[in-house]
């Protein structure tokens, strides 16, 4: 259930005064997020969600104190362009309240704005940046201390066999609505699991990815508009380049919000498409294997169409996972994924092409 305000015992933890003001920060569709006292950033872990809090703060502590030591050795400023985590008065990195809640604490970025869609097609080659920049401070993390915060996050079969449980189930009875869309996700099965076959092979390296990079998870600099600092943590976990390339692709290159239902406002834009790759390849492009440039395009297709898959089974399944504001909403956004997905397949050809074209190979 959504929160709607923070109880004083977690503002007095994190030895914040207990009458702090406090503003809700909307956006995201898991955790709740507030201002508090117009600098402190207070959110409640979903542990539905997220079963282990706790494993997500370990990798977010060590992830943070790792970036800060390669911001500061190349004279960039970490204050602003990393989130602190704020310990408890007992020195704990969250806090569990008497309803058994978890709840973080990390310092606001003043000045600072994220944005659903792009206003230009530059400010999206600064998100591809800060992506990429992102991924290339962590190649040398050290992988194996982290904790994989949810298996098989992006494992497309492995989504694509919830839904058909989902379907299996139809505990809500609304299986006969979404027929369509279900054909249109199982009619493609075949190319679900090109990524991970690829992996299994071998022929992708695995890195330390972010696992949830659409545009509104980076902060903007409201004075210069750059990108100032990537947010949002919870998922960093062993990846493929293509699952962050592509997440970004899916929610940064369409010219319409995730949450549009006019799909005729919804197009796949390969202006922006070109933009977020040049950005992106800019910033991590020296380090990428020939296979990983030549699968960005079906890094795109397969988070937009694994978002897809995972919007239509939490509709069957009656809106449990993602938060909704409205009773469609879940089917709404599904459609609007595979609104896009269909789009992504008939430009396939020009996507590797501008690829090519800004890796200069
Ligand atoms: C969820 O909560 P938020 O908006 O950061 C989801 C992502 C989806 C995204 C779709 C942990 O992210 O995987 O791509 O919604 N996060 C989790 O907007 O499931
Ligand atoms: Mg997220």
């Amino acid at each position: 259930m959504k929160m709607t305000t923070v109880p004083p015992p977690v503002l007095q933890a994190f030895g914040l005064d207990p009458a702090s003001s406090l503003e809700n920060i909307p956006g995201g569709h898991i955790n709740d997020t507030f201002l508090a006292a117009g600098q402190w950033v207070l959110q409640r872990i979903n542990h539905f969600v997220f079963p282990h809090p706790e494993h997500i703060m370990e990798n977010m502590v060590g992830v943070t104190q790792f970036l800060r030591e390669k911001v500061l050795a190349r004279g960039g400023n970490p204050d602003r362009e990393l989130l602190q985590v704020v310990s408890t008065t007992t020195g704990a990195p969250f806090y569990r309240d008497e309803q058994g809640n978890y709840w973080r604490c990390t310092r606001y970025i003043d000045s600072a704005a994220s944005y659903e869609t792009p206003d230009s097609p530059a400010m999206l080659q600064e998100a591809g940046r800060a992506f990429g920049d992102f991924q290339a401070m962590l190649s040398d993390y050290p992988a194996d201390s982290l904790h994989e915060i949810i298996p098989d996050f992006h494992n497309t079969p492995v989504r694509l066999r919830q839904l058909e449980e989902a379907v299996a189930a139809d505990a809500k009875g609304r299986l006969a609505q979404v027929q369509a869309e279900l054909d249109f996700a199982l009619s493609r099965r075949e190319h679900a699991g090109l990524l991970t076959s690829l992996l299994a092979q071998g022929k992708l390296p695995l890195r330390v990815t972010h696992n949830d990079t659409k545009m509104s998870n980076i902060l903007f600099d409201q004075a210069t508009s750059q990108a100032v600092c990537v947010i949002d943590l919870d998922t960093v976990m062993p990846g493929l380049t293509a699952y962050d390339f592509g997440d970004s692709i899916r929610a940064g290159a369409s010219t319409a919000a995730e949450a549009e239902t006019d799909l005729s406002k919804v197009k796949f834009d390969l202006q922006l498409f070109q933009a977020y790759t040049r950005g992106f390849l800019s910033a991590a492009g020296a380090a990428l294997t020939s296979t990983e440039l030549d699968t960005l395009p079906d890094g795109a297709w397969t988070m937009t169409y694994e978002v897809g898959v995972r919007f239509l089974t939490d509709y069957l399944n009656g809106d449990v996972y993602f938060r909704t504001s409205h009773p469609q909403q879940n089917l709404d956004r599904a459609r609007n994924q595979f609104h896009l997905v269909k789009q992504m397949e008939e430009c396939r050809e020009e996507m590797g092409r501008i690829v090519r074209e800004a890796a200069g190979v």
